[in-house]
């Protein structure tokens, strides 16, 4: 195997979605576009149907990385990737269909595409959901399609419990089922959090097959940089939801997640993150909350800091109907991965 030192960066330009043929951009490999109908250009990626809330103008991620691109599709799966990392994207109209056999087709074309592109390791899933909380013949559409996505982990002999990519699981009041990855050639490092029960480890209450993410992932990311992908962390403590009904509870519960999830990464190697420099993604249940989940971020983790200064506040349903927001977040530092130690 290549030295990773040979890797080109990984990197992610977070940009107005207006930027996204500015120099450079177009040679990302992709993009999450955080708006379902930015109007951007040709070869712009599908965005996923979450607003922009407390500043106007879509916004997006771009994943980046350096050389040639090759475009691709797989079933259901678009693709490019650039001899060393991987993004797909797709969206699918349910048209009345199971929700649990949509995903469970969507991840068969996922695996897919690993399989003919030879990109073998998951790093990171993004999942959009239509009414992520509506029942569906008596089971939550979330549980629906956690079983769905499973099943397709077991169809592929791929690690359906430890060793789960890191993942969010959003809901959008409109659009398609989407699903956004990161792939790579050498396996992430989980990462799990001490304060909480691993999601692939729920009990049965939950849904009859649990959520298949782990905490965070480590990757390294060229150039001697790893990279922290941090899945959605939400007020969560063992496997119970708590402080039910209480916004600014529940984010300053989640922070304490994300500083038990740093901390255990920060042992698994020499890169050194901090809570401050995180680059957060914030999903809030109900927009006229966002300014008091914002006032309480700024509070805990200070108003100066780039976490604060670069959080990305967008409307979305949280997998749990007692959730009401939920931080994602990723960082780079320089170092290794100890992929022995703990
Ligand atoms: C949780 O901790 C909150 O189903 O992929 C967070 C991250 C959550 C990922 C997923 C769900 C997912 O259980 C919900």
């Amino acid at each position: 195997m290549a030295a990773t030192t040979l890797s080109p960066r990984l990197s992610v330009r977070r940009l107005a979605a207006s930027a996204w043929s500015a120099p450079g951009v177009p040679s990302a490999l992709g993009g999450l576009l955080y708006d379902l109908q930015a109007p951007i250009g040709i070869d712009s990626p599908a965005g996923v149907a979450t607003r922009r809330l407390l500043q106007d103008g879509p916004m997006l991620d771009a994943w980046c990385s350096d050389g040639p691109l090759l475009a691709g599709r797989s079933g259901c799966v678009r693709w490019r990737h650039n001899g060393h990392w991987l993004y797909g994207a797709l969206d699918l109209d349910e048209h009345g269909q199971d929700l649990e056999a949509l995903a469970r087709r969507a991840y068969g074309d996922v695996f897919a595409t690993l399989d003919q592109t030879g990109f073998t390791h998951l790093q990171r899933i993004w999942n959009y959901l239509p009414h992520i909380n509506a029942d569906a013949a008596g089971t939550e559409r979330y549980r629906r399609f956690n079983a769905g996505r499973q099943q397709a982990f077991l169809d592929a002999r791929r690690p359906a419990f430890e060793g789960a990519p890191a993942a969010c699981a959003l809901g959008t009041r409109e659009g398609p089922f989407c699903v956004r990855f990161l792939a790579g050639l050498r396996p992430a490092l989980p990462v799990e959090n001490p304060r909480q029960v691993s999601a692939y480890h729920y009990p049965r209450d939950y849904g009859v097959r649990s959520p298949t993410f782990s905490r965070a992932a480590l990757v390294e990311a060229g150039a001697d940089q790893v990279a922290l992908l941090i899945s959605g962390t939400s007020s969560i403590v063992g496997h119970a939801s708590v402080h039910a009904g209480d916004v600014l509870a529940q984010t300053r519960e989640t922070l304490n997640n994300l500083r038990a999830v740093v901390a255990a990464a920060n042992a698994r190697g020499d890169a050194r993150f901090d809570l401050a420099t995180l680059e957060a993604t914030v999903y809030v249940r109900h927009a006229e909350q966002a300014p008091s989940v914002r006032a309480t971020l700024e509070a805990e983790v200070g108003a100066a800091t780039p976490f604060a200064r670069h959080a990305l506040y967008l409307e979305a349903d949280i997998c749990r109907s007692d959730l009401l927001v939920e931080i994602e977040a990723h960082a780079f530092a320089a170092g290794r991965i100890d992929r022995v130690g703990a």
